[in-house]
This record gives structure tokens, sequence and C-alpha cells, in this order.
């Protein structure tokens, strides 16, 4: 996969800003900021798995600080090496139960994992270590949110709250139920055409800017409302983590005034970008985040030209499985015939 200059740009930028909002595919460099080491408040998780504490009933929460704690355990997703301090949960479901693990509201470097029934390291159940959505519900500091996870009951899933490099501190960890999302494509809509992504998979396919040769969706303007089913996800490819990110070219005679929609069945990130000086100053100009499920709208007037509309995860939380489903609808951008929008007098004129 190779990169067009714009996404080096993008990518030095990120390390000095780690939160802007960019169309950009790779995970971006992680500052190594270690947001220091918090006055112990207690000790309530078990130091270790033979000694973790109990989750009873969900929903569960509980609070304390990792700072007392040995560092017994680490995993890789994607940082290794780390040395924080780390406890441990045990959670045995009777039914098997979809929950997420949040800890967004923790004030520190926060990671999490998860071993179902035996201490399996280096392969893990589950493991996040940054959570970007987690900057919706608290100042981001790079906290962890599992999303997702598919308990079955009867198994014993062995919860560690750790922490990225050394990093330790306050965490609130919340384990709740959540319901399954499916997203079905509606009916009449066409379909994106790009295969479902995988591990290693190499996003040649409508991959905008984030490829050389650069890769396009042409969206047809002859209906009304467009609707596009398509699908997105995160993975790993050489060594960093990516996410599938999603390029629909429009192409205006004139300003318009363009609504997108799209509901997925993992976080969104929705926008348009700015393309008047190719992929060399690409940027958006507006964008939002879908949480999944949810169906939500951006408006804009894009200028005349070419625009994209970008659709992509907002995170590159590998619990965002490649193959989630989304669909796009597009409102507002109609053809406009030559002959209709040409002045009277300029025909005239083509006869003089
Ligand atoms: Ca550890
Ligand atoms: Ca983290
Ligand atoms: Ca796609
Ligand atoms: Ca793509």
């Amino acid at each position: 996969m190779r990169f067009a200059s714009f996404a080096v740009v993008l990518v030095l930028a990120l390390s000095v800003c780690a939160l802007a909002v960019t169309p950009n595919n790779v995970m971006p460099e992680k500052n190594n900021v270690v947001h220091g080491v918090n006055v112990p408040s207690g000790r309530v998780g078990g130091e270790d798995i033979a000694t973790a504490t109990v989750v009873g009933a969900l929903p569960y929460t509980d609070a304390g600080n990792t700072c007392v704690f040995i560092d017994d355990y680490d995993e890789e997703c994607p940082y290794t090496g780390s040395t924080s301090p780390d406890c441990v949960y045990a959670f045995t479901p009777a039914a098997d139960v979809l929950v997420d693990m949040f800890l967004c509201m923790s004030s520190y470097d926060t990671k999490i994992y998860v071993y179902e029934n035996a201490y399996t390291p280096g392969v893990p159940f589950l493991c996040v270590d940054d959570a970007s959505a987690c900057g919706d519900f608290n100042t981001y500091l790079y906290q962890s949110w599992i999303t997702d996870a598919a308990l079955v009951g009867g198994n014993t899933y062995y919860i560690v709250v750790d922490g990225y490099g050394g990093d330790c501190g306050d965490y609130i960890l919340d384990i709740y139920e959540v319901e399954e999302c499916i997203v079905e494509c509606p009916p009449d809509a066409i379909y994106e055409g790009e295969p479902d992504c995988y591990d290693e998979y190499n996003d040649l396919f409508n991959a905008g800017c984030n490829n050389v040769p650069e890769a396009y969706s042409v969206v047809d303007c002859s209906n009304e409302t467009i609707v596009i089913c398509g699908t997105t996800g995160v993975f790993p490819f050489a060594g960093s983590t990516y996410r599938d990110t999603d390029w629909y070219m429009l192409t205006l005679d004139e300003p318009a005034t363009i609504t997108i929609g799209a509901e997925s069945e993992a976080g969104l990130l929705l926008g348009f970008v700015d393309m008047s000086a190719g992929c060399a100053n690409a940027a958006f100009y507006s964008s939002i985040t879908a949480a999944k499920c949810t169906y939500t709208t951006l408006s804009y007037t894009l200028p005349a030209g070419q625009s994209v509309v970008f659709v992509s995860t907002d995170a590159w939380d590998l619990g965002y499985v490649c193959g989630s489903d989304y669909y796009l609808t597009i409102d507002g951008y109609e053809c406009t015939s030559p002959v209709e929008e040409t002045t009277w007098g300029s025909i005239k004129s083509l006869y003089r």
C-alpha cells in the first residue's frame, strides 16, 4: 500500500494533535505522554487472575487506582512493552450476553484486555488500548472501551485493567449489556462493491487520497435520493492499524447544499472532503461521528467542482470488525442539464 504525500503530512500533523479529525486511513502515531501517577485512592480489583474480583450482576461498575498494584500482565493491541501495574476482574455470565467494557471515565492512558477461561499470554480473547470514541465522554487521554464483546454463558472472562507504557491511575470500569446492532440494507440501494476488509487487507478500493493511484467511487447523480450500502472496519496491515476508508466522488456544476446521512454497525466518521486542490490539501469541510445503529445526517453547501463524501469508522478500534454494514444516503446531488443551465444569451453567443 502506497500513500499520497498528503497522508504523510497528516501523520506528522497528528503526532502534534492526536485528536485532529482527518480522512486518513492509518492509525496516527501515539504521543508518548504519560499522564502521571495519581495518588492511590484504593485497591479495588484483584491483584491477579487467581485473586480476581468477581463481577456479579450487570450492569456492574467499580472504581479504584491501578498504581497500588503490581505489573503482572501485558498484551499488545497494538502497543507492547508496557510496565503498567494492573488489576483483574472475573465475570462468568449465566447465559450468552453481549457487553461493553468501558474505561472512558478513567484519568490515565488505560489498556484493557480479556482472557477466556484461562491465562493465554499473547492471545487474549479481546484487547483494546485506545478508543478515541471515549472523547465523546471525557477528556481523551487514550482510555479504553471494548464494545460488543460476545460472552458465552458459563465461561469465565478475566478482565485486566492495565495501562499504556507504564501509566497508571484512577479508573472507573463499567460493564453493561448492549443490544446487538444489525443494519439492513434498504431496498433499492446500490452496493459499494468493495469486498469486506480482513487482516492484511490492502485497501485499493475507493481509498481516495489514501492510496496511489487515487481511487474513488463515482456517485451517479441521476437519482434524486441516492442510497448506497457498503461495509467498513478496522484491520492490521504491515504492522500498523488501518481502517477501510470509502471516498465517494461528487462533481457539481454549481454550488449545492448536499445532505448526507448514514447508519452503521460500527461507529462512523462521515464528512465532506475539500478536493478543490486535489489530494494535496484534502481535508474535511465538515464532518460528524455517528454512534453505531444511529442514523446521523450532515448538510453542507459544496462549491462547484469535485468534492468527496467520506465514510469510515470513527476510530482505529479493532472491535469494529471488517464487514460492518452501513448505508449512506445522499440528497441534493442532482444532475444539471447543460441546456437548462445555459442562459439564452450565452447560447446565442455560440452562434455569433
Ligand atoms: Ca501490566
Ligand atoms: Ca490506552
Ligand atoms: Ca468499504
Ligand atoms: Ca475502501
